[in-house]
């Protein structure tokens, strides 16, 4: 039996790594992609599959209402044939996010829409749609970013999915919503939908806007030379539990397909560590060779090469947020318990991956990802313009 997947968010990290995952199981993929000035959205992470017959693009900007409409219409004539002959539930995967938690204090209203208000308008119409006898189920991006600063000690404490929720930016008030609106739906038509809270997960695909990938793409720069300024970053006190996404996207397709009954619930998907931003740093130089030094306070703290004394990073109060999340520490105990999925990777092995694949994508010339495969002709595979 044909099983069809529809990804928002087609074109993000998590988005990328989940189609190539689910076109490997031989799974249809409806991909969302977005109109914009470079129109469509930039392929760059999805180019190597735009070849696959089971990938479909079409366009979807969670901003308009009525995009969202077309869309769920667009995959409903889209499958509808083989849904009348017996079929499995679509899944749907919600990623699409303005993901930027420092950017939406800049940008609230417009974070609110994506991130909460059209959360309700596609789960309104895709129930709409595909409500009856478990048409759909849905897994909805949720964030670690929903705990805020926890009220104590100020100890790091594990967190999961009993703690209560603070949210401490304008990105996490909306994924809050978002959770309680997944929740609502859950609870008042008994459909399969589902909240994966996950921790920071990065990869090689992170976007440069995040604090990993700026440091690895600035080790990569000292590393061969292109770049001897210091790297700008802003609060390196911040703790985040990070983990791997090609992990954690598998952790999404569990949420679908493993959990039954009493097990369709939310779930924490986290490493279990957690580490500062300021030894992400350390470990990133020694991933090339180079021993860190922390020298100095506050806005005139200063990393230095030990045998050069060059300095690598310093701070830059331009990238520090009106208000932080200190520190972020996950416990997946229920998912590790109810679905079997846990994390493999290690923080040093992750920052080493993507420190490598910096250098590679750099002796290449290359400013953004590499690919193992090559798209085959240059078009958009089906989409529909
Ligand atoms: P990402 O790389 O920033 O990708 C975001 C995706 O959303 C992109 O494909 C983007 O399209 C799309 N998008 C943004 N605005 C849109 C709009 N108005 N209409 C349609 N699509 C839109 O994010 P990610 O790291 O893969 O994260 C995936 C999801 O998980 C997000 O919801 C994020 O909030 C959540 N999350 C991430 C983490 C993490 O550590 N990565 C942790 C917890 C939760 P364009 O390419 O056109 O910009
Ligand atoms: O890499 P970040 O921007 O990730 P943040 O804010 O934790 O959010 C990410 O993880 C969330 C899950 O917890 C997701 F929901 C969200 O979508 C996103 O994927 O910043 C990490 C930490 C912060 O404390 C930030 O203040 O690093 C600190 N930081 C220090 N200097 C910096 C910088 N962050 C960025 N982006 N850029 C800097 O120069």
């Amino acid at each position: 039996m044909q099983t069809s997947a529809i990804i928002t968010g087609i074109t993000g990290q998590d988005g990328s790594y989940l189609a190539e995952y689910l076109l490997e199981r031989d799974i249809q993929v409806y991909g969302g992609i977005r109109k914009t000035s470079s129109s469509p959205s930039d392929l760059a992470r999805i180019q190597h599959l735009l070849h696959d017959p089971n990938l479909f693009l079409e366009h979807l900007d969670l901003l308009d209402p009525l995009s969202i409409a077309k869309f769920v219409s667009f995959v409903d004539n889209k499958t509808h044939m083989y849904r009348k002959q017996g079929f499995n539930p679509i899944q749907v995967y919600n990623l699409a996010a303005q993901s930027h938690v420092g950017d939406s204090f800049r940008i609230p209203t417009v974070t609110h829409q994506i991130n909460a208000v059209a959360v309700l308008i596609f789960l309104d119409r895709l129930h709409a749609h595909f409500g009856e006898n478990d048409g759909f189920r849905f897994y909805q991006a949720s964030t670690s970013e929903l705990y805020g600063n926890l009220k104590g000690t100020g100890e790091v404490v594990e967190m999961d999915e009993d703690t209560p929720f603070n949210p401490a930016s304008p990105y996490a008030v909306a994924k809050a919503a978002a959770f309680q609106t997944v929740k609502n739906y859950r609870e008042t038509y008994n459909i399969h939908a589902v909240n994966g809270i996950l921790f920071n997960h990065e990869s090689p695909r992170r976007g440069i806007d995040f604090v990993t990938r700026k440091i690895t793409r600035g080790v990569a720069d000292y590393a061969l030379g292109k770049i001897d300024t210091p790297i700008e970053l802003g609060n390196v006190n911040a703790k985040r539990d990070w983990g791997d996404a090609r992990e954690y996207i598998e952790a999404m397709y569990v949420m679908l397909n493993e959990a039954e009954g009493e097990t369709i619930q939310d779930y924490v998907v986290a490493s279990g560590t957690t580490h500062s931003v300021r030894k992400f740093v350390t470990a990133a130089f020694k991933v090339i060779g180079i021993q860190v030094k922390w020298k100095g306070k506050g806005l005139d703290e200063v990393a230095v090469d030990i045998k050069t004394n060059n300095t690598l990073v310093k701070i830059n109060k331009d990238f520090h947020r009106p208000l932080d999340v200190q520190a972020l520490l996950g416990n997946p105990k229920k998912i590790k318990e109810n679905l079997r999925w846990q994390p493999k990777t290690t923080f040093e092995e992750l920052v080493e991956d993507m420190v490598n694949s910096d250098i590679a994508l750099l002796q290449k010339n290359g400013r953004e990802w590499h690919y193992e495969k090559k798209c085959k002709t240059n078009r958009i595979a089906h989409v529909h313009s």
